[in-house]
């Protein structure tokens, strides 16, 4: 399997988590390089459900080394009931390996990140209100808390005292809230820290030893391509980088040892917050779209809209994450529909644009184009192999290919495990 990425090439909840379990079968290593408590992934495994948030789902398998890396910010009161969900299932963790470098998220990072939705009013970007984008903001400020300062009580003393202090001003004097009680902050952070020291490592260290071993690595992003703070739909993203380049940065890794990037992506589109979606479905299809595909975000609970294909940002995807190949999820909630469409350009004031345009207003101006192929109308939920699907599914996913100029690898129709088409 050698290094592989594993990235969205849309808007996130592409159903990486599945993909990546699957890969982890054969991964020595799991490394997730970025975001936060934002992302969520459901996991099915012998009846057991898990919910996890940041650590990699590779932990499931004993072997498998499991690294939050030093790109990730880690609330770490949720990264601790986590290691209890999985603790009372009896999964051991012993596996996990913490970066030292990673961000930690504060109480106060939560209380600003919902604060300046609410102040943003109609223009807000539809935050997880998980505190991620304050964390990150403190990160590039160079006022952030790293885990190395977490597991030392001295360091995190005096830090915590200085930033809570200065962080009190803004939640008093700009959004009318009650200050914070450094002592008290410091007190809760000490206690966690003494049940995560154990898991701390030096996360680029252990990861270079492990290519050096030639062991399988496999790189799990979060988010997708069009929420990364570079390239994605800005304003209305996340604030890390979601993409492949943005795996070595968080990885602490030279490019040089990613064999293989692999998108995930899809049968349709969705996206959980604002911002523009020019192939979202507002009528019945959409609902039923949601209904059909449970699009409920697994964080926050939100509804998911929902739209066709846009093969526009599917392009960028490829182009912006160099992808070798696609994973389709999800093909089987298109089984009802008697047509399909696929967005192939856009039009923009007046004229034809085959490229995603990194401006904002142009893209929230642009309108679909589509071509519009036929639906099956069977079920493909026991689908085994391409040559099972309907001819209308495998032209279906064909189109897809052509449209993006790489080929697909991995069919998805189910949650389970065994949903599955691997392509040979
Ligand atoms: P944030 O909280 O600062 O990262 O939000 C900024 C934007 O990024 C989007 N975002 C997501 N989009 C899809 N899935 C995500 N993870 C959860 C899930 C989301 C949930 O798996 O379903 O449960 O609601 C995720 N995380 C961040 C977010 O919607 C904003 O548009
Ligand atoms: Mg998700």
């Amino acid at each position: 399997m050698a290094n592989v990425i594993v990235i969205g090439a849309q808007w996130g909840d592409e159903g990486k988590g599945k993909i990546t379990d699957l890969l982890s079968r054969s991964a020595d290593v799991v490394v997730r390089p970025q975001g936060g408590v934002n992302a969520g992934h459901t996991i099915v495994v012998q009846g057991q459900t898990f919910k996890l948030h940041l650590i990699p789902s590779g932990i499931l398998y004993p072997e498998t080394e499991c690294v939050i890396g030093s790109g990730t910010v880690i609330d770490p009161k949720v990264l601790l009931e986590e290691l209890g969900q999985l603790h009372s299932l009896n999964v051991s963790t012993d596996n996990l390996f913490i970066s030292q470098t990673a961000h930690v998220t504060m109480p106060y990072h939560r209380l600003l990140d919902q604060a300046s939705e609410q102040r943003r009013g109609e223009k807000k970007i539809g935050t997880t209100g998980r505190g991620i984008g304050p964390t990150y903001a403190d990160k590039s400020e160079r006022t952030g808390i790293r885990v190395v300062d977490l597991i030392n009580p001295k360091e995190l003393q005096e830090k915590l005292e200085w930033t809570i202090n200065y962080k009190n001003v803004i939640l008093e004097k700009l959004y009318n809230l009650a200050p914070l009680d450094p002592k008290v902050v410091i007190e809760e952070y000490i206690g966690y820290a003494e049940q995560l020291k154990p898991y701390v490592v030096d996360s680029s260290l252990k990861i270079y030893e492990a290519i050096k071993q030639k062991k399988n690595i496999l790189f799990e992003g979060a988010q997708g391509t069009l929420l990364d703070l570079d390239h994605g739909t800005y304003p209305y993203v996340t604030s890390s980088n979601p993409i492949a380049g943005g795996a070595c940065v968080g990885s602490g890794i030279g490019p040089t040892v990613v064999d293989r990037v692999i998108g995930v992506a899809k049968a349709y589109t969705t996206r959980v917050g604002e911002g523009p979606f020019p192939t979202e479905l507002h009528g019945e299809i959409g609902e039923q779209l949601c209904d059909r595909g449970a699009e409920f975000g697994t964080t926050t609970g939100r509804r998911r809209r929902c739209g066709w294909f846009d093969g526009v940002i599917g392009r960028y995807a490829v182009r912006v994450n160099g992808l070798d190949c696609l994973a389709i999820t999800k093909l089987d909630v298109l089984d009802e529909l008697s047509e399909i469409k696929i967005c192939v350009a856009y039009e923009l004031d007046g004229h034809t644009c085959d490229n995603f345009p990194g401006n904002a207003s142009e893209f929230a101006r642009c309108t679909p184009i589509y071509e519009t192929l036929p639906g099956w109308q069977k079920s493909t939920k026991d689908c085994r192999s391409l040559e099972d699907l309907p001819q209308e599914a495998r032209d279906y996913l064909k189109f897809l290919a052509e449209l993006m100029e790489v080929p697909i690898a991995i069919v998805s129709l189910g949650a389970s495990r065994d949903q599955t088409i691997i392509v040979e």
